[in-house]
This record gives C-alpha cells, sequence and structure tokens, in this order.
C-alpha cells in the first residue's frame, strides 16, 4: 500500500508547539515521548528546544518537529510567536497547580488572538500525584464542555504520553482531509 512508501522517509512534517506555565512538564513529556526517559531534576527551559521524532499514526509517517517552549511565570511571558508555522500545540497544567489551569485558558486565548485558532489537546499533567491534584473533575469537565480534547498525562510513569502526541496528529490530519498524506511538506526537511 502507498503509505507504506513514506516508511523511512517521512513526507509529512508537523510543527508542534508546548505551551502551558512554568514547571507544568513540558520537557519532561518531550523527553518521555522522544525519548523514553524522565528525570526528577527541574531545568527551567530558556527560550525555546526544539526536537524532532518520527512516527506512525494510523499508517501515515509524520515527523514532528517539537518546539519545547519556555513557561511562562512573573519574570516572562510566553513567547506567542514561536507559534508561527504550528501545525498545532499542546497546551500542558499541572494538575497540582491550579494556578496552572487558570493560566492554560488565559495562554490558549492568546494563542488564537496571535496565530488564528489551531488544533490543540490540553494536557494535564503529573497523574501520577492525583492526589495531591487541586484541579477537580468539575474544572475539566468545563474544559470538555468547550468540546476541548483534554488527555491526563504522566511524564512521570509515562502514562498517555504517547496516546496525547497522537491525538493532536489525529486532530491535524483529520483537519487536513484525507488529503493530508499528498500534502506539500509543511516545511523542508533538514
Ligand atoms: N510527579 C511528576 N513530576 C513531573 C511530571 N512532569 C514533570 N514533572 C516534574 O516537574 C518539574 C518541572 O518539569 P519540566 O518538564 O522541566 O517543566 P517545564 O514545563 O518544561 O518547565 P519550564 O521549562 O520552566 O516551562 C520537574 O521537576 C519534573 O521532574 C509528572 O508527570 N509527574
Ligand atoms: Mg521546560
Amino acid at each position: 500500500m502507498q503509505r507504506y512508501q513514506w516508511e523511512g522517509n517521512a513526507m509529512i512534517q508537523l510543527k508542534i508547539c508546548l505551551l502551558g506555565s512554568f514547571a507544568v512538564g513540558k520537557t519532561s513529556l518531550v523527553a518521555r515521548f522522544s525519548r523514553g526517559i524522565f528525570s526528577d531534576k527541574y531545568l527551567a527551559t530558556l527560550g525555546v528546544k526544539i526536537d524532532r521524532k518520527r512516527i506512525q499514526v494510523d499508517g501515515t509517517a509524520v515527523t514532528l518537529i517539537l518546539w519545547d517552549m519556555a513557561g511562562e511565570d512573573e519574570f516572562a511571558k510566553v513567547q506567542m510567536s514561536y507559534l508561527t508555522g504550528a501545525a498545532g500545540y499542546l497546551l500542558v497544567f499541572d494538575g497540582t497547580r491550579k494556578l496552572t489551569f487558570d493560566q492554560a485558558l488565559i495562554l490558549e486565548e492568546r494563542a488564537r488572538t496571535t496565530v488564528g485558532a489551531l488544533p490543540f489537546v490540553v494536557l494535564a499533567n503529573k497523574a501520577d500525584l492525583e492526589d495531591q491534584w487541586e484541579v477537580s473533575a468539575g474544572d475539566i469537565k468545563a474544559l470538555t464542555a468547550r468540546k476541548w480534547l483534554v488527555q491526563k498525562t504522566s511524564a512521570k510513569t509515562g502514562e498517555d504520553v504517547d496516546g496525547a502526541f497522537e491525538k493532536l496528529v489525529r486532530g491535524i490530519l483529520s483537519r487536513r482531509g484525507s488529503s493530508a498524506g499528498t500534502q506539500a511538506q509543511d516545511s523542508a526537511e533538514s
């Protein structure tokens, strides 16, 4: 079948950004997803760090260019200009800090006004610490009521991390329609 011709030579390249407050686990999610590792140490990301990961989603080879952006804190705002050219993004909050949930709502709005409506999936991260969560089931329901896709994840245990990235890619590809596999690359493979 045609789709297998792409193996080892992914034709579809998607820029995916990770957006969220500081220390919610963006870098840890990328490390888990792309390298299968986790560290308890916290090293704040400065600016942006770009990783690349090739995956198969429903038989389609896709190269993801992962833009792990610095989180927002009281000193630094998230640089929305990094979203330029993105196919979609993961909006991450830390279930143990309600403030990061509230900030996720603000970031989504800012993203939409900066680059328009992009496909995104909300990641409710640190699911392994659920007994310490400040974010309630009702809070999450309020997101799904908006028809937002929400996925609980744990970068620490790996729970649903691959599934969350795949959910976003599926959303992006389905939005592009059945011709997605034959479309031009989003950007040249370097
Ligand atoms: N228990 C637990 N800890 C996590 C999880 N994900 C990340 N952490 C920890 O949370 C801290 C922050 O993780 P990072 O991945 O650096 O967070 P970040 O969102 O990239 O932070 P910035 O780069 O500052 O925006 C680190 O100490 C991680 O080990 C998780 O799913 N469970
Ligand atoms: Mg980081």
